[in-house]
């Protein structure tokens, strides 16, 4: 048994061809003179129609046995029917089974009966056969591909640094703790330190798609403990130079994902549009005015909290940076302003109330970043693997992170992160 077809390449045009098929039993319906029975895979669906006055009566009841979901392969002749979901069905003349589902499923994959996230997520494998969830990640992977080609046409290197760390980047409470032999190590918050390391390499231009971990305590619909991150690092560069890049990347993704994934858009009921030109940018400042002009109390020198993420993209549209955030509550990488040293070079991208990515100018000289993580209250010492590449030859650099699953959630238009990872860990879902 070898597929000749995927079922949306069966059309008119091969009307009496010999044709197998592999695939789902999505739905049975038995008629008594005529049996019908709905065959799903990755690309679509196609329809099995037996009549029983010309079927022979052991491959008929072979059909009738059929239960759904379970995996079969079909060999038939294709033939023209108006009432067919595609306008055309086949008309069997051998079945294999090659897995029988067992009854009752655990969920219903054909929607017919709506499940909760946790259900689905608990049978992610059948949760998955559904077109409007395998579209998401349809999506996700035309993504991946087109942020790969624009790093590879950019002149970029794709770097893969460690996941097992000996310290913190982003913060100190948000780290997973693993036992390393003797030592104590951790789950790797972001490749950070290694990407810049990787300036001082010489490598000038640096990518990365990779899992980041983060021990985040909330239970919220845009955290998840084990995330995708697309970083970047470039050398000789500044924040607004990688801004510019990371502009060009989220719309050369929308416009890939629009042309290239129709049938996924259209199944999740998206109309995505395309951004022109710049992303508006939006300061800190100013940021700050108009989160307190929706009533929402914000403090200069504060991140911005949920409330003051929502006030603002009540005002603002798609997707927009903010800029000249406060030097303190940015990490020790971030370089402050030469002139104005309380404000930085830092930014976020923000789609709506979503913040997608962050990035910055970096600090480059090696006295400077000691001192700004003494600062932070780290022990620059636990730091020397990394202060060392900026002793002996660092270029200025800059670099961003974005969050693959929420940039996945705006091409989606899903408002939950859960629903754009295959198997998510939150605070309580380790398995599956
Ligand atoms: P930051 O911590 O802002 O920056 O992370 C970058 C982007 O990663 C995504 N992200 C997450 N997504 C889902 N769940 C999480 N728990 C989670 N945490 C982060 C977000 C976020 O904008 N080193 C810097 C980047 C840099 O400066 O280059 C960093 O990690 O979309």
């Amino acid at each position: 048994w070898r597929r000749s077809h995927y079922t949306n390449e069966i059309d008119e045009n091969i009307t009496g061809e010999d044709v197998t098929v592999m695939g789902w039993v999505h739905e049975i319906r038995d008629l008594g003179g005529i049996i019908f029975v709905l065959i799903r895979d990755r690309s679509g669906m196609i329809q099995l129609t037996a009549p029983s006055k010309e079927i022979e009566g052991e491959l008929l009841d072979k059909i009738r046995k059929l239960r759904k979901e379970s995996v079969i392969g079909l060999k038939g002749k294709v033939q023209e029917s108006g009432k067919a979901p595609n306008g055309v069905e086949i008309i069997p003349s051998e079945i294999k089974v090659f897995c029988l589902a067992n009854q009752p499923l655990p969920m219903d994959p054909t929607e017919k009966v709506k499940a909760e996230i946790d259900t689905r997520l608990d049978s992610r494998f059948i949760d998955l056969r559904k077109p409007v969830v395998s579209s998401i990640f349809k999506i996700k992977s035309k993504m991946l591909h087109t942020v790969r080609n624009f790093f590879e046409e950019g002149g970029f290197l794709e770097i893969n640094t460690p996941k097992l760390v000996a310290s913190a980047t982003e913060g100190g409470t948000e780290l997973f703790p693993i036992t390393y032999f003797e030592k104590e190590a951790f789950l790797g918050q972001s490749p950070q330190l290694y990407k810049q390391m990787m300036m001082s390499a010489g490598f000038d231009k640096v990518y990365e798609i990779a899992q980041i971990f983060r021990a985040e305590e909330h239970d919220t619909l845009r955290h998840l403990n084990e995330a995708i991150s697309i970083d970047m690092e470039a050398s000789f560069m500044d924040d607004v130079d990688v801004m510019k890049i990371l502009n060009d990347l989220v719309q050369k993704v929308i416009i890939d994902v629009k042309q290239n994934c129709k049938e996924e858009l259209k199944t999740l009921e998206m109309d995505l549009d395309i951004p022109e030109g710049h992303f508006e940018v939006l300061k800190y400042d100013d940021a700050v005015d108009m989160i307190n002009s929706k009533d929402v109390p914000m403090e200069w020198g504060e991140d911005l909290s949920r409330a003051a993420e929502k006030a603002l993209g009540e005002i603002m549209d798609g997707y927009y940076f903010l800029t000249e955030w406060p030097t303190e509550i940015k990490p020790f990488y971030v370089m402050p302003n030469e002139k104005n040293p309380v404000k930085s070079h830092a930014f976020d991208l923000m789609y709506k109330d979503l913040e997608i990515s962050s990035g910055a100018m970096r600090v480059h000289q090696h006295d400077l970043l000691r001192e700004k993580i003494a600062e932070k209250g780290l022990n620059p010492d636990a730091f020397n693997g990394y202060l060392r590449a900026f002793e002996y030859g660092m270029p200025p650099h800059s670099g961003w992170g974005l969050g693959a699953d929420r940039f996945n959630m705006t091409l989606t238009g899903l408002d939950n992160i859960r629903e754009t990872v295959l198997f998510p860990r939150d605070r309580r879902r380790l398995t599956p």
